[in-house]
């Protein structure tokens, strides 16, 4: 049975970031996953956590300055103390909140093949600090299109990196919008690496907007990530059309999340 969470960074944008947290629990949620929980201290996200009976089943690493461009910071050789800086910080976190799972973006690079190492060396170093916490490290391929220089485009590129690692944890985050985008079959996908998975997100395409807004076949997806053994966490990650609120019918109708509370 799918186990549907909200981004809540890009979900309930309607909404003050801390009040995000209530109206995903109103509209049925059980987890919630954030890109950065920065902005408010660990003890205020645990309390509105528990209010609210969610889990966080996963947030990102820093991923440096999001407006200017970053998208992570681990193959840049010339930032390796920010990015260990931020793991640190995430860690923190991790800690208070009890969060199994830690996605790092591993950012852009101009040559993937000379920062590799950098690469390599800033995920082992957050693999081992995290495990003091036993949170998993994830890393998740982004699509080139939106995300020119990205370092990890394709899930065998991801794959490629974890055996090279070989650390027991660190593991895969899968973006069916991304594998999409880069002409991967993301049911086949599925079915032969479900049971490793350790995250996966969806969203529509084109248009990366809740599901029922594009091509996806939601009800065979939903199928096909039962069938493969995976157990985790189904993220809607995208960009809503539409009031947030108005845009879950689709997957009400599948069965994956219940009914809208009704408000006191
Ligand atoms: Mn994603």
């Amino acid at each position: 049975m799918t186990k549907l969470a909200a981004n809540l960074t890009m979900l309930f944008n309607e909404f003050e970031f801390p009040d995000r947290f209530g109206r995903a629990a109103a509209n049925g949620f059980t987890g919630v996953e954030v890109l950065f929980p920065y902005q408010l201290s660990p003890a205020d996200i645990a309390s509105r956590l528990s209010e609210n009976d969610l889990d966080l089943v996963l947030f990102n690493l820093p991923a440096g300055d999001w407006d200017a461009g970053d998208r992570g910071l681990a193959s840049d050789p010339d930032r390796k103390e920010e990015f260990r800086d931020g793991v640190d910080l995430a860690a923190n976190y991790a800690g208070i909140l009890n969060a199994p799972r830690i996605n790092c973006l591993v950012g852009k690079t101009p040559d993937a093949n000379a920062t590799r190492r950098t690469m390599l060396d800033n995920i082992l170093y957050a693999a081992d600090t995290l495990a003091n916490t036993n949170t998993r490290l994830l890393i998740e391929p982004v699509n080139l299109h939106d995300v020119p220089g990205f370092a990890i485009n394709t899930t065998n590129e991801a794959l490629s990196v974890l055996e090279e690692l070989d650390h027991p944890n660190v593991g895969l985050q899968f973006d069916v919008y991304h594998s999409i985008r880069m002409d991967e079959d993301p049911f086949a996908i599925i079915a032969e690496y479900g049971k490793r998975i350790d995250h996966i997100q969806i969203a529509d395409v084109p248009g990366r907007h809740q599901p029922g807004t594009g091509d996806v076949e939601f009800r065979k997806l939903f199928d096909a990530i039962d069938e493969s053994g995976y157990t985790g966490w189904v993220s809607l990650e995208y960009v809503p059309k539409g009031a947030t609120e108005d845009g879950f019918d689709h997957v009400r109708e599948l069965g994956v999340l219940g009914q809208r509370r009704n408000e006191s």
